[in-house]
């Protein structure tokens, strides 16, 4: 284990005795740089110490990342596997979980085939293990059924980007380069809440005299600091980008060279966005001309700027249109490839970027390798040591799973780092299935809501006992260490999937001593793909403060700026999208006269299994909200704290208000934190975006009524 004390100079928290562990936040994509505080003594964690010469983040934290370090040795963590008896769980060991999910999974695939066993994933995982997800799904239980956690996260951006870039790398541009932009176009980003030590290098831009654009429907901390705010309808974002494209192209803003000689269809882009009028654009999205017009103007006249966005656009029936039209906006101003210049999306998970590369995702392979693509199934098929006929055809999207449950196709599921009973849309067809499964194993460190369904829990050790890679929301690829041994008897994801495909039969593919050694078989995988890992290794992401890709070889420099030369796709050239205006997948109607949007808040993370068992979070925000404006709010009679019950065509729940001017006057927000009559996503349209099949988190029709 490595020992790094934080330089001279900088502020030292850790006390005599302790020993510095350097490792990453394990939440968000910011993957911030932290020291883990050790007692040498006795091996425990006990406390967390900022890491300053970490050149994404410097030193800056958020109040998870803070005390993300309490969960390692929480009191609640699992420590040995436990097996359901009765409706109770039972401590059991190994042998008895492992004999009990061998039994079931070969009954279950004799009596119904391969498929019947499905493959739940998660990204906050490190690349070692997301990879291994895949690799266990098809070649450990031969299933066609694998899908993760990422297609609610990060999948309409994949599928935007692709689209319009051929390649789906989260940012072109390296974080620190932000510093010297001119002008930042964010869209459905509550940048400071949930990329908050982002912030930072947007204030030092600022500084600098750099503008700020925010379109989102509330008026959230980063948007009360813009130049302007765009406060759209939720779901029209299509219609304000278009808008945006409109002005850009009447005002000349466009850089016509670069549009020449790097994009294609720029003349059908131009008709079809000629109806998009100030006037048109302010009449669909419900933002002022005025507004409209000065947005278009600080955009399209500064020399380096940056599109931005995050869920608030890619979590819609419409996300890949929204993140094709946006990302347009940098393509005419001929911005990407540049220095402080370029387009990105906030990557949500630890490793949303690493783990959406590497095969959990049902039509991928490691390295954006199409599992259509018969030379791509070649090549993995022999770094695994399988036939090709042996590789499972691509399977259904991580929502559409729940539907083959109900159709009697997949008769078990194993989750991994997820926790889909809190964060799937439409949560009765979840809980639905859960229940009507043959067979549910949860791979996690604490009894989440999923976990509390399953007939086997296995203890997964947390990240900060084990080691490996992530890939942060730059597209750097880091290194995440091992603090400690894992807690009782927990193990990493990777020996735990190891083991059961052992018991499957398949252990010839799985025998693996370490996280290193699956880096090594990684890497190959991924070499030639895409996602070109092949010249990363843990010795020089030490050295270099972590390693851009693609890199395809030990002697590349790795590629913090992207698509400098050429674009992704087949002729080099970036497509401009022609979209044309759609509504969201449901829309406020007489009966349901409100927008009902979800999202997230400073103190959980996703699910909160994680948070929610953290005190100080918890008492900053102990429970969900209905977060509305006044005027709204004293048409149901309703005052701040009031218990209010919230109807969708789906289910209701009943929570609190919580006044803010800083909202649309039809629309509602919830964060979705929290579990069962708590979880907001009892009343989620599971509306899919026909393309990334991306669920419509952010937009739904909603009634309100006083509950008394
Ligand atoms: N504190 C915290 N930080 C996190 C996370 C967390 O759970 N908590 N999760 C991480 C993960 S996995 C993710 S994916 C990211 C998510 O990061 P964000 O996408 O920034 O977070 P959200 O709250 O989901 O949504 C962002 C914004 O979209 C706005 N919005 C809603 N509807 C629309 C619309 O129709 N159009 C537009 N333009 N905006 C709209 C909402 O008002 C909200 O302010 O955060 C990461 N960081
Ligand atoms: N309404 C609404 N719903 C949403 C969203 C929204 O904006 N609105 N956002 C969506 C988005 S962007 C996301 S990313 C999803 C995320 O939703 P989830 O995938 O449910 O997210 P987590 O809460 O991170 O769940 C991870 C689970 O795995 C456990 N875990 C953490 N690390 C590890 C590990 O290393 N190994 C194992 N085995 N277990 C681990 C945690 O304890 C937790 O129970 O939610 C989506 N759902
Ligand atoms: S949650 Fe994100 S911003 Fe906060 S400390 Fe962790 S990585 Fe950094
Ligand atoms: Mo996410």
């Amino acid at each position: 284990m490595s020992q790094y004390i934080a330089k001279e100079g900088v502020k030292n928290l850790h006390k005599p005795g302790e020993e510095l562990i350097t490792t990453h936040c394990c939440y968000c994509g910011m993957q911030c740089g932290m020291h883990i505080r050790v007692n040498k003594k006795s091996g425990q964690v006990v406390g967390v110490e900022p890491r300053y010469d970490w050149p994404v983040t410097k030193g800056k934290m958020c109040p998870k990342g803070v005390t993300a370090y309490q969960t390692i040795e929480h009191e609640e963590r699992i420590l040995t596997p436990l097996i359901k008896k009765n409706g109770e769980f039972v401590k059991a060991s190994w042998n008895e979980a492992l004999d009990l999910i061998e039994k079931n999974y070969k009954r279950l695939q004799a009596e119904s085939g391969k498929d019947a066993l499905s493959v739940f994933g998660g990204v906050s995982m490190t690349n070692e293990k997301c990879y291994l997800v895949g690799k266990y799904a098809r070649v450990g239980l031969g299933t066609r059924f694998i899908d993760y956690n990422g297609r609610f996260c990060m999948s309409s951006a994949a599928g935007g980007f692709l689209k319009t870039l051929g390649i789906d790398r989260g940012s072109t541009l390296p974080w620190p380069e932000l510093e010297h932009t001119d002008c930042f176009f964010i869209a459905g980003s509550n940048t400071a809440e949930c990329h908050p030590t982002s912030i930072q290098w947007l204030w030092k831009a600022k500084d600098k005299g750099a503008k700020l654009i925010v379109a989102d429907p509330r008026e959230t901390p980063t948007a009360r600091v813009a130049d302007v705010h765009l406060d759209l309808k939720p779901g029209t974002d299509s219609a304000l980008a278009n808008g945006m494209l409109h002005l850009l192209i009447k005002n000349n803003y466009v850089d016509h060279e670069y549009v020449k000689k790097r994009c294609n269809n720029f003349e059908e882009l131009k008709k079809a966005v000629e109806k998009f009028t100030p006037d048109h654009t302010a009449s669909i999205t419900g933002v002022s001309v005025e507004k409209i017009l000065k947005a278009a103007h600080i955009f399209g006249l500064s020399p380096r700027s940056v599109v931005m966005f995050a869920r608030g656009v890619e979590q819609q029936s419409k996300g890949v249109d929204n993140v094709s039209l946006y990302t347009s906006m940098a393509l005419l101003r001929g911005q990407i490839g540049k220095f402080a210049s370029g387009v990105a999306t906030f990557t949500g998970q630890g490793n949303g970027q690493g783990g959406r590369e590497h095969g959990q995702k049902a039509d991928l392979l490691p390295g954006y390798r199409k599992l259509t693509d018969p030379d791509a199934v070649k090549y993995i098929s022999n770094v695994w040591g399988i036939e090709p006929e042996e590789m499972p055809k691509p399977g259904v999207s991580a929502y559409e799973m729940f539907d083959e449950i109900q159709k009697g196709t997949i008769r078990a599921m194993h989750v991994v780092c997820s926790n889909p009973a809190v964060s799937a849309p439409n949560l009765e067809h979840i809980w639905n299935g859960f229940r009507k499964l043959d067979f549910l194993v949860v791979s996690d460190f604490f009894l989440s809501e999923t976990a509390q369904f399953a007939d086997v829990v296995l203890p997964a050790a947390t990240w900060a006992e084990d080691e490996g890679t992530t890939t942060n929301l730059e597209g750097r690829v880091i290194r995440i260490r091992k603090v400690r041994e894992p807690l009782g008897e927990s193990k990493p994801d990777w020996e735990i999937l190891s083991l059961i495909a052992k018991r499957m039969g398949k252990g010839k593919h799985f025998n693996y001593k370490n996280a290193g050694e699956i880096f090594e078989e990684f890497r190959l995988a991924s070499k030639g793909g895409k996602a070109d890992y092949y010249g990363i290794t843990w010795d020089r992401i030490d050295k270099e403060s972590g390693v851009f890709w693609p890199c395809p070889s030990e002697d590349h420099p790795g590629t913090p700026t992207m698509f400098t030369e050429k674009f992704g796709t087949p002729d080099g050239k970036a497509n401009l999208p022609s979209v044309a205006w759609k509504e969201a997948g449901e829309i406020p109607t007489k009966e349901y006269p409100l927008f009902l949007t979800t999202g997230r808040v400073v103190f959980h993370y996703l699910s909160g299994a994680q948070t929610r068992r953290v005190k100080f979070l918890m008492e900053q925000c102990p429970e969900p909200y209905a977060e509305m404006h006044p005027a709204l709010a004293s048409k149901y009679g309703l005052e701040d704290g009031d218990l209010v019950k919230l109807i969708t065509p789906r289910s209701h729940m009943i929570v609190k208000t919580k006044l803010t001017k800083a909202t649309r006057r039809d629309t509602v927000f919830v964060p979705y934190h929290w579990g069962k009559e708590l979880a907001v996503n009892q009343l989620t349209n599971p509306c899919l975006d026909p393309i990334s099949r991306m669920p419509e988190f952010k937009v739904c029709a909603l009634k309100l009524e006083k509950h008394h």
